[in-house]
């Protein structure tokens, strides 16, 4: 049974918590293959609300099995929290299990998450302050903490004290902040293994059993692909392979396991965080569409910026991560407006391109071309040839640009807020 990959393909908060919620009714299997509890994926049903970090958005259904894959890098303290979130709310959450493999966020990682960006000043990446990036620095360098070692006292202990002891040189000497204490992180983590203790899993084998006995798996990116640490705007980006690419690094598949990848795009764009934006809006119909769209962080609450749809980066993103089903999300939230722009092509320094540049600079401007818009609710429409004729249009004009599909069209954050285009 082949798998499935959905991702978002801008800037993250293109509705993935949603889509795969969605997508997870008909599946086995929900992986999460990078990032961590920076992400905040949102799933609504009637009036109830849950925004997920670190557990697979197929939680809702008791029967789907959700692995926080060896990818992930994983903050105990928060996915304990989560867990009793979901709990209160009526949530079984016995099938969530995590990777031995996936690295374990400390609380110097988090610290360090926050010197580091105070040092940068206004170079600042605008992170989320979760310790994300200096925990895959610690992976990367070998001397980081994995699930498995919470289970093994001695092995802890020894890596720990290690880490403590550096860390704590570079909390002193370089940044001038108190030492942390090793006893306390010592028996804080101990306790969040036990709490976790029957959770571990060697993720590779459960996935290639799943896989042999034609389960549906569904992996559940997280970010999105401008912030892929290879192919986004660098270093305005986040630590992890948020492309489809980073499915089989992340969860331990080869690439031919997998057959549909679906990308996810808002209507209009958004970013959270610094960083290039060349559709930016910054009159007041940025402020509409954030108020309309409700743009706040699912994890920090930080306004996001808004934009118009940016055809050229979506174009690129389609192109890295192979998509071959588009998926479309908040078309609603466009409804009251006059005019639609689209960005079709770059101005920088007055050269005018129409590809993703490797060094998008802060001075890029969009050129667009400009829709009618369609001043009429939508989001309670559920087939496509009920859509105002200008908002076909706009879509139309999507699918020709990007030579591609749109599979599914999202017109509001509830379940049943769907148009099956074909
Ligand atoms: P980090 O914390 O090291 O990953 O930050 C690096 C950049 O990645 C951006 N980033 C995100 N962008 C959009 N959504 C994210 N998740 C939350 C949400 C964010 C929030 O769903 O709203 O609540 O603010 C997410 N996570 C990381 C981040 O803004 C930096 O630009
Ligand atoms: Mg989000």
């Amino acid at each position: 049974m082949p798998s499935n990959v959905i991702v978002g393909l801008q800037w993250g908060d293109e509705g993935k918590g949603k889509i795969t919620d969605l997508f997870a009714k008909n599946s086995d299997y929900v992986v999460r293959y990078q990032g961590g509890n920076n992400s905040g994926h949102s799933i609504h049903i009637k009036n109830r609300h849950f925004v997920l970090h670190l557990i697979p958005s197929g939680v809702i259904y008791p029967e789907v099995k959700c692995i926080i894959g060896p990818g992930v890098v994983i903050d105990p303290k928060s996915l304990i929290q989560e867990i009793q979130n979901l709990e209160l709310m009526g949530i079984d959450t016995s099938q969530v299990f995590l990777s031995k493999r996936a690295h374990i966020t400390m609380p110097y990682h988090r610290l360090l998450d926050r010197y580091q960006e105070e040092a940068l000043g206004d170079k600042s990446i605008g992170t989320t302050h979760q310790g994300i990036g200096p925990t895959y620095e610690d992976k990367i360098a070998r001397i980081g903490i994995r699930a498995l070692d919470l289970l093994n006292l001695k092995v802890f202990y020894q890596k720990l004290k290690y880490n403590i002891d550096l860390k704590n040189k570079i909390f002193t000497r370089i940044f001038k902040k108190k030492p942390l204490s090793f006893q306390t992180i010592y028996e804080e983590y101990i306790e969040y293994a036990k709490i976790l203790s029957n959770r571990f899993v060697d993720s590779v084998y459960e996935i290639h059993d799943a896989f042999r006995n034609k389960k549906k798996i569904l992996f559940e990116g997280a970010q999105a692909m401008l912030l892929d640490i290879n192919y986004g705007t660098y270093p305005y980006v986040t630590t992890s392979s948020t492309s489809t690419g980073g499915v089989c690094t992340g969860s331990g598949i080869p690439p031919h396991f997998l057959k549909n990848f679906i990308g996810i795009t808002k209507a209009y764009c958004t970013r959270v965080g610094f960083g290039p934006f060349p559709s930016e809006i910054k009159n007041e119909v940025g402020e509409v569409i954030r108020q309309k769209g409700n743009e706040y962080g699912a994890t920090t609450k930080r306004p996001r910026r808004c934009g118009w749809l940016d055809l050229i980066a979506l174009k690129y993103s389609c192109m890295i991560n192979g998509i071959n089903y588009l998926v479309i999300t908040k078309l609603d939230v466009l409804s009251e407006l006059k005019i639609i722009k689209i960005c079709i092509k770059y101005k920088c320094n007055e050269k005018i391109i129409q590809y993703f540049p490797a060094n998008l600079k802060q001075n890029i401007k969009g050129i667009y071309i400009d829709l009618p818009g369609w001043k009429q609710d939508i989001s309670h429409i559920h087939e496509y040839k009920n859509l105002p004729k200008n908002c076909k249009k706009y879509i139309n004009f999507i699918e020709n640009y990007l030579n591609l599909e749109i599979l599914l069209i999202s017109v509001g954050s509830e379940r049943n807020q769907n148009i099956i285009k074909n």
